[in-house]
């Protein structure tokens, strides 16, 4: 059955909202964002006050129960400023979200759920420091101990681990690898558990104001009622859930920033004269203008149809990693586009291409690599026609 989400009326009323928000309030504070590598905190109380933090949460729970359409969508809306807002609201309602609703127990709903549409701020805590791509290689172990299980291990490249209330951390309850990744588990753990320490925060070529730093786990005792699911062995496939969601995610961050830059492109291109008229009027730029333009609908309607798909309950796991691939190369060369458009200023750091140049890397990095989707997407090809062979 179609999820329909929050009514219509009300979710087009949101978006006009939002983008009103995003360029009367986001945009001006992103100087100060990025200066103090950090959202001030007038403005994360406003994102919270708008209920940016609970958009998926359905509305038992205290969120405004969005499909996927319309989160996909908000994300992409948001991400017309500097990728830091994203970033602060999209672990908490993309990854930890799903995998609280998909794997949780009720308890656990009713525990986390209406914490974090509240705007507590989770980090999802997968990658280490020996397991990127091979999530199923993690080390760090979580071994029973009577009602109890304890915790030690590292977490790398960990996004809002500095600003986080709650670390979904997903370890081996197993030390032996199992079919289908059956030992790895998933608990929610308070950021504020003895034992639980965030490393410094990294310094990075971009999207400053979006923190990761490491969560370091040194026997961190949790009850058994942070297992998620209440079971062992069903981290894995909460993850590649979460991370199907993700995924879209960051295709919808790519395509939003990606209209961010062309738009600052072509203001440029109308503006800048060389041999006696604006450079828009000359068609080696206006290539550049129509090659963006084109991907970043073509971007946009990739999202779109893998949005309706998961809404309408078809598992995405394909259309995601296509979406992502696509969407986050796509904003990569329109970017390049935009400092070429600009020229010698396209350099400086005076104007904005420069950071959009920079900020648009990670895209085609978090969240799977740009190789990591091309498996994904060949690994179910594969399937699929062996299963209608
Ligand atoms: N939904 C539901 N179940 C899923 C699933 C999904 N999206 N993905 C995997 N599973 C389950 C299935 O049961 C699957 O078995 P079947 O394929 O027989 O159904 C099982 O998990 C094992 O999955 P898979 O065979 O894909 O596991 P691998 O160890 O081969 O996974 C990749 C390899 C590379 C795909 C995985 O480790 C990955 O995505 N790595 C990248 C991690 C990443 O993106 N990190 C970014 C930072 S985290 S924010």
């Amino acid at each position: 059955m179609t999820n329909p989400g929050m009514d219509e009326d009300v979710f087009e009323a949101f978006i006009e909202q939002l983008k009103r928000f995003v360029r009367e309030r986001l945009v001006p504070a992103e100087e100060q964002t990025i200066a103090d590598n950090q959202v001030p905190d007038d403005i994360v109380a406003e994102m919270r006050e708008m209920g940016l933090f609970g958009i998926t949460m359905p509305i038992e729970y205290g969120g405004a129960g969005m499909n996927v359409s319309q989160y996909i969508e908000t994300m992409r809306q948001l991400s017309w400023a500097t990728p830091a807002f994203r970033s602060l609201v999209s672990i908490n309602v993309g990854m930890t979200c799903t995998s609280i609703l998909k794997q949780g127990t009720e308890e656990q709903k009713s525990e986390w759920l209406p914490r974090l549409a509240n705007g507590a701020i989770a980090a999802f805590a997968l990658t280490e420091p020996d397991s990127g791509s091979d999530s199923a290689a993690l080390k760090t172990r979580a071994i029973k101990d009577g009602d109890d299980y304890v915790l030690t291990g590292t977490k790398r490249y960990i996004t809002n681990a500095p600003f986080a209330d709650l670390v979904l951390v997903m370890a081996r309850t197993n030390p032996e690898k199992l079919p289908k990744n059956a030992h790895i588990s998933s608990f929610l753990v308070p950021a504020d558990t003895p034992g639980v320490t965030i490393g410094k925060p990294d310094a990075k070529m971009g999207q400053q104001g979006a923190q990761i730093a490491d969560v370091i786990l040194e026997e961190v005792r949790v009850p058994a009622s942070a297992l998620l699911g209440g079971e062992e062995g069903k981290g894995f496939v909460a993850a590649m859930q979460s991370l199907d969601n993700g995924r879209l995610s960051v295709a919808a961050a790519s395509a939003g920033y990606a209209a961010r830059a062309l738009e600052s492109g072509l203001r440029y291109a109308m503006e800048r004269k060389a041999f006696g008229e604006p450079i828009a009027q000359f068609q080696l730029i206006q290539a550049m203008l129509a090659d963006s333009k084109a991907e970043i609908y073509a971007a946009e309607c990739m999202i779109a149809d893998a949005t309706r798909r998961a809404d309408a309950g078809e598992r995405i796991s394909l259309e995601a990693s296509c979406a992502k691939m696509f969407a986050s190369e796509m904003c990569g060369r329109v970017v390049d586009r935009v400092v070429q458009i600009h020229g010698g200023a396209g350099y400086l750091k005076e104007y904005d291409a420069e950071r959009f140049f920079r900020d648009a890397r990670l895209y085609r990095i978090y969240e799977g690599t740009t190789q990591i989707q091309q498996l994904v997407i060949a690994k179910n090809m594969i399937r699929d026609f062996a299963a209608s062979a």
